[in-house]
């Protein structure tokens, strides 16, 4: 394994001025023709000549017309080259139908298509494939196939070719390629300053008609980012093609993004109201790359951050302004603890611009997206909006075109501000979720908060130094009443106080609102407090985030101690179900538990080892009781909020149906499956479809549902990834391997599709009680499927052996069975390189 690290970098010795590819496709012996104007770096004396390259057939290259004979090793080549400009030729051959890993070019369901970045162009031909080399790319496609896309706008075409131009510099993971019989979702759009662009979203016969959505959410985003950033697109023509196969949701090459088909297409019959949002967030977000991350891309893959957690910021603004800010934002919490805090508290810690990598695949984290998403967010609450608008603008003309750097990134801020972030950068490179204990104090209308922060080690950093925390705090006082409204408290240092004067009574204060920072609060609350907070906050993800712990504290109690649901607790949360002032989506958060995940992390950081089969009990057993005590708000939420009229995916109609949904989950407790059945029965459209089943299922109902699914929706592949799923994610703990075993040996189960694949093997390693089935079965069974994936597709098996990474929470059994599998998965003479890195980093 060889370790990459950030300090090592050095500049390209040369650059390149422009690229022209042509491509001659045939599925087992692709021809590519290059023709690359290089000059050499002025900012460099390195005269060293080498270009990236895997797995390709060399058949010739050429220096200024010359033929010459390279030095070939397995990751690329040297060549004597002049130190003045040259012209390179190439010419490789490469065979995508049998490329399954699904990076460079491949084929899916007989169509053409790349995948980059991060360092998939090298196996498409022969280049310095680096994000900081950046060059205008002609490309020339030949085939027979119909429709023949790349990157830019059309440039000329003929029987059987097609020419692209893409005049924007560009690094070559950037670079994408599309062939194939494809039928396209046509529309136009007209930027604010009067161009006119042609969007496409291209898709395989059949799926015409699940497209409007996704064109519906591209124009709102491009809408968006001329209002919110005042960004406008700058080609004539935005292509967007779905594809089957693909690693991850989507990718942003420059003019034509790669979806995978489950990141675009949707329809009411085929999706749920979680697909629309899902779709129209990825929509955003690869739409917003095309500032940032393409305009601007990044020097290095260490910058990752730089785009990613800048973009995800902006798809979560735009998701905020598109379906309301508070629900969205308990939403990005929710999946920020399950996935980031999970990270950052095992083997596989990483700051948000990691200092080395073997595998560069293996760090598009929960911590480099969301966890550096959290860090923009920190940044524009110290410096204020309009600060936050200024440094933006500043970033977009300075660095236009660039290469850039997260020192670049805090500079824009420092210098449209004032503000020196030097302790603030720490964030970038320091691991681990910092915990701010909170203690406080009131004597004579005074009230002093003491806010203390601690980070514990992470793999390879020991000491944390303290950060700077932005800790959004309000007071209410005795009787509900906001008396102190939301103030920002910077904490930097290791322990700090802050007072409030004038307080006519000792205040509840009310922190962290709006979940200002990515850190765990520890105070010596009780559950009288939370249950106030709940009922009066007004900060509505604080009120939210009451509930939460209150569960929280409630399940561990139950876990922990064998106690039973506190009536307490029951009576507050029938007092939100009925509480028809609060937006339903709100009311259906307020309504769900935390899962086995979270109880396990949760019940860790009190200091005892999880069982997961007694916080599925647990978990069991505070549903049942929720339901019995709730029964009569819930029967009257279930009748409520069923809807006439058509389907809308709208966030408002969407929060209705997810708040009835949550009602018949805790009702299909009590009517042993009456009003599911019914609404399986009725549906007609899949939110409410699945819902029906799944609550059927979770409650040991529903055998015939599950046939006669099959039956309508077997034709339909992303339809039918959910049908694969729900029926391992409701499991009972003891039958969820049988089950996931008994659904691989379907013919449908096509397990080199990563849809198909997780929606089988990520679906039992997220059902927490059945993956940890103290029989072991659990991990074995992952175990085998990750092997056999390694061999196919490396990045796909990858990504999905972080369901190990929370080994150490558990009992030595337990621990002795991962690291078993653990072993076996890293210890083959073939593992890949993403798995060996993965496999070392969790035995750490
Ligand atoms: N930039 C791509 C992710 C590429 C992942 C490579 N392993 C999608 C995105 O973040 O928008
Ligand atoms: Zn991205």
């Amino acid at each position: 394994q060889q370790t990459i690290w950030l300090k090592d970098y050095t500049p390209p010795a040369y650059l390149v001025e422009s690229v022209s590819l042509t491509f001659a496709l045939a599925p087992r012996a692709t021809r590519v023709v290059s023709k690359i104007a290089f000059r050499p770096n002025p900012e460099t004396a390195d005269r060293s000549f080498f270009l990236h390259g895997e797995q390709l057939n060399l058949l010739s290259a050429k220096i200024d017309g010359k033929e010459v004979t390279p030095d070939v090793t397995e990751d690329g080549l040297t060549c004597p080259a002049p130190d003045a400009p040259f012209v390179w030729e190439a010419e490789v051959e490469i065979s995508p139908e049998t490329n399954t890993a699904l990076e460079g070019l491949y084929m899916s369901n007989g169509m053409y298509c790349t995948q980059c970045e991060a360092e998939g162009f090298r196996k498409i031909t022969y280049y310095p494939d680096r994000p900081d080399v950046m060059a205008p790319f002609t490309v020339r496609i030949e085939s027979d196939l119909p429709v023949l896309l790349s990157n830019g706008n059309p440039s000329a075409s003929g029987d059987g070719w097609a020419e692209w131009h893409d005049p924007w510099p560009k690094p070559a993971y950037l670079f994408a390629l599309v062939a194939g019989e494809l039928v396209n979702h046509p529309d136009r759009f007209t930027t604010k300053s009067g161009k006119d662009v042609e969007l496409n979203i291209w898709v395989r016969p059949g799926d015409e008609g699940k497209c409007a959505y996704g064109m519906d959410a591209l124009k709102r985003s491009m809408t968006w980012d001329e209002e919110v950033y005042g960004r406008e697109y700058d080609l004539d023509i935005f292509n967007i093609v779905a594809v089957d196969d693909f690693n991850m949701g989507a990718m942003e090459n420059k003019g034509l993004n790669i979806f995978n088909s489950s990141a675009v297409l949707c329809s009411p019959e085929t999706s749920t109201d979680a697909n629309f949002a899902r779709i129209e967030a990825i929509i955003a977000h690869e739409y917003f790359h095309n500032w940032t991350g393409n305009r601007i891309t990044c020097r290095d893959w260490f910058q990752l951050c730089l785009k990613e957690g800048l973009t995800v910021y902006r798809d979560q603004q735009f998701s905020r302004d598109m379906r309301g800010e508070a629900v969205h934002r308990i939403e990005e919490v929710l999946a920020l603890r399950a996935r980031q805090f999970r990270e950052d508290a095992g083997p596989l810690a990483h700051p948000v611009r990691p200092e080395s990598f073997v595998e560069i695949n293996n760090f598009y984290t929960a911590t480099v997206y969301e966890k550096g998403a959290e860090v923009i967010g920190m940044l524009k609450q110290l410096v204020g909006d309009e600060g936050y608008a200024k440094a933006l603008d500043l970033y977009f003309e300075r660095h236009d075109g660039d290469a850039s750097t997260i020192e670049d990134w805090l500079k824009v801020f420092e210098d449209a501000t004032g503000r020196d972030l030097t302790q603030f950068k720490r964030w970038y490179s320091q691991a681990g979720t910092p915990q701010v204990r909170v203690t406080d104090d009131y004597a004579d209308g005074r009230y002093t908060l003491t806010l203390e922060q601690e980070t514990q080690p992470t793999p390879g950093q020991s000491n944390k130094d303290p950060l700077v925390i932005p800790v959004a705090v309000g007071l209410l006082n005795p009787n509900g009443d906001e008396v102190q409204p939301t103030t920002v408290l910077e904490l930097t240092e290791a322990k700090q106080s802050f007072t409030f004067e004038g307080l006519s009574s000792r205040p509840v204060p009310s922190i962290l609102r709006g979940f200002s920072a990515p850190v765990t609060i520890q105070k010596d609350s009780d559950d009288a407090e939370r249950t106030f907070l709940l009922a009066h906050d007004t900060d509505p993800f604080n009120k939210w985030e009451a509930g939460r712990t209150l569960a929280k504290s409630v399940l561990s109690r139950m876990v922990l101690n064998g106690e039973t649901a506190p009536t307490s607790y029951l009576d507050a949360l029938r007092a939100v179900a009925r509480d028809d002032t609060l937006d339903p989506a709100f009311r259906s958060l307020a309504l769900a538990l935390p899962g086995g995940e979270d109880m396990a992390q949760s019940i860790f950081a009190l200091g005892h080892c999880p069982d997961p089969d007694a916080i599925f009990r647990a978990c069991r057993s505070l549903r049942d009781a929720i339901a019995a005590h709730l029964s009569e708000p819930l029967a009257s939420l279930y009748d409520q909020m069923a809807i006439d009229g058509p389907f809308s995916p709208d966030a408002k109609d969407a929060g209705r149906r997810s708040l009835r949904q949550s009602a018949l989950s805790y009702l299909t407790r009590l009517d042993g499956g009456e009003r599911a059945t019914a609404l399986y029965a009725a549906a007609d459209n899949m939110t409410e479809q699945l819902g029906a089943l799944a609550s059927l299922i979770a409650n040991g109902h529903g055998q015939s549902e599950v046939q006669s699914f099959a039956n309508q929706w077997g034709h339909d592949r992303l339809v039918m990834d959910k049908w694969f799923g729900l029926q391992i994610s409701h499991a009972q703990p003891e039958e969820a391997v049988s089950t996931a075993e008994a659904l691989t040996q379907r013919d449908d189960f096509d397990w080199k599709n990563p849809n198909r694949f997780r929606s089988v093997i990520g679906a039992l390693a997220m059902n927490s009680a059945g993956f940890h089935q103290a029989s072991g079965a659990g991990y074995a069974f992952v175990a085998d499927w990750l092997i056999r994936m390694d061999e196919a597709n490396p990045q796909t098996a990858a990504r999905m052996s972080t369901a190990f990474d929370s080994w150490r929470r558990y009992d030595a059994d337990r621990q002795g069975m991962i690291r078993d599998a653990l072993t076996r998965i890293g210890d083959r003479p073939n593992v890949s390189r993403d798995m060996a890195e993965m496999v070392t980093r969790m035995l750490g």
